[in-house]
């Protein structure tokens, strides 16, 4: 299949390139750079060294036989889009070219608008390009769990049924999201929602869950192969920033009571996924929800295995909650549905421990990076808007 990969530099694109080029499918990449430079704005690097976009692309040649198709440019252009999809002819297009970060999003209003303008018109621009060149191609689009917030029900795969004043109509199930970045995710749902209904596209819209982990696959990447793994506030996800933490003997800082509960996943079953998406397109004119997550845990449950983990490899690690920067709900019911990719074969990695272990192991040969960025791992971008770098809940001895 020709798939077309948008964000294919990002912590998820870059592995996805590889992984559906070992599975035979023919690659193409567009990427802005924008995850380089955000990170760089918050002050920090990727933990685990990444190569520069044209040395990936040998390292994929020498790997895969032939350099992918790339282009080095902006999704919200749609008349790039247009020429991509003229020359490339994508049978699938995978979105993963947006902002991925809620903190992000939340600096202040400039911040707000950059991602909310990023995501929603780089994801208009492909509907438009689709809807003129490629009516039959499939979205693969990725959305988050986040999108649906922690209604007090449980939550279904995109719709449900719902009966009010002795009538009943399956509709979307209610999105109440978190931070400007998941609203600007939700904008996206509803619209290519409707792309589906009024041009007839067909689309997978996948509310993925928190994604941890270095390795895509059982073996180790060469280094230009590898994906990065960011730790500061914005761009670094629960888990990695724990065991970032944990490598330099930093406490992990669960937010809060770390009560909170999440739906996570490892970066290969995310690839397993999507792979399993693409390869099981929905028909033409559909559009299905997909809720993608291995397991749903709480915050400093999650922190207490990371420690557990590390203490394993020699590592003395306490947990310190922090104030919450965030307005999310402290405690809450969580039960999402997540059938769907089961149903297609999805086979969840069980050893999330040894998940966690595999990522300390990569990262210890890269500590120095980390402690020389160590100020970014206490948050500092409050939802009520402050700039202050939160306190310790409880002290680290
Ligand atoms: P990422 O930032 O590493 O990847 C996104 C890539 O898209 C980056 O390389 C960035 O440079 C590029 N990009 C952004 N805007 C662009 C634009 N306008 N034009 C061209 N390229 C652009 O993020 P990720 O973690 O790989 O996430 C990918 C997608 O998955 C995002 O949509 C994110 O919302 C979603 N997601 C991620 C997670 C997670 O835990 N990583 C969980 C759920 C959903
Ligand atoms: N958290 C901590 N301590 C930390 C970091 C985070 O307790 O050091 C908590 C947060 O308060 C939150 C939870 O962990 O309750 C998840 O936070 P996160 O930063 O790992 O993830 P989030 O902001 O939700 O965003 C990430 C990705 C985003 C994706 C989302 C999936 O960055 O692209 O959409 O996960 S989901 O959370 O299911 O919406």
């Amino acid at each position: 299949m020709r798939v077309l990969i948008a964000g294919a530099d990002g912590y998820l694109g870059w592995p996805l390139m590889q992984h559906l080029a070992a599975r035979g499918h023919d690659v193409a990449g567009v990427d802005n750079g924008a995850r380089r430079r955000w990170v760089a704005e918050m002050e920090s690097v990727s933990a685990i060294p990444i190569a520069a976009p044209a040395e990936r692309r040998a390292a994929f040649a020498e790997r895969f036989g032939t350099e992918p198709a790339w282009w080095d440019g902006d999704v919200r252009d749609l008349d790039l889009v247009r020429s991509i999809f003229r020359e490339w002819r994508p049978e699938a297009v995978v979105h993963l070219g947006e902002c991925p970060s809620a903190p992000y999003s939340m600096i202040d209003a400039e911040h707000a608008i950059e991602v909310q303008v990023n995501n929603v018109v780089g994801t208009f621009a492909l509907l438009g390009a689709m809807h003129e060149l490629a009516p039959e191609a499939h979205l693969l689009k990725l959305g988050t769990m986040g999108e649906y917030g922690t209604p007090d029900i449980d939550i279904p795969e995109g719709f449900f049924e719902v009966e009010f004043r002795g009538r009943r109509d399956t509709l979307p199930f209610p999105r109440q999201a978190g931070s400007w970045y998941h609203w600007s995710k939700v904008h996206g749902s509803n619209n290519i929602m409707f792309a589906c209904k009024v041009w007839g596209l067909r689309a997978t819209d996948v509310m993925q869950g928190v994604v941890f982990g270095t390795r895509p696959g059982d073996e180790p990447a060469a280094p230009a192969l590898r994906t990065r793994l960011d730790f500061d506030e914005a761009f670094g996800t629960a888990i990695n920033r724990f065991c970032c933490q944990a490598v330099i003997g930093h406490p992990l800082t669960p937010f809060g009571e770390g009560r909170q509960r999440r739906g996570f996943l490892a970066l290969r079953d995310s690839m397993q996924c999507l792979t399993l998406a693409l390869e099981h397109p929905p028909e033409p004119g559909e559009y299905r929800v997909f809720n993608q997550f291995q397991e749903v845990y709480g915050l400093a449950e999650l922190a207490d295995m990371v420690a557990r983990v590390a203490g394993e490899v020699g590592l003395d690690v306490e947990v310190c909650p922090v104030e919450n920067p965030r307005q999310e709900a402290a405690s809450h019911h969580y039960a999402p549905d997540h059938q769907h990719l089961l149903d297609l074969g999805y086979e969840p990695t069980i050893d999330i421990e040894g998940e966690m272990g595999l990522v300390l192991e990569d990262l210890l040969e890269h500590r120095a990076r980390i402690e020389a960025h160590a100020e970014v791992l206490v948050p500092g971008v409050r939802w009520d808007g402050r700039r202050e770098r939160v306190g310790w809940l409880r002290a680290p001895a």
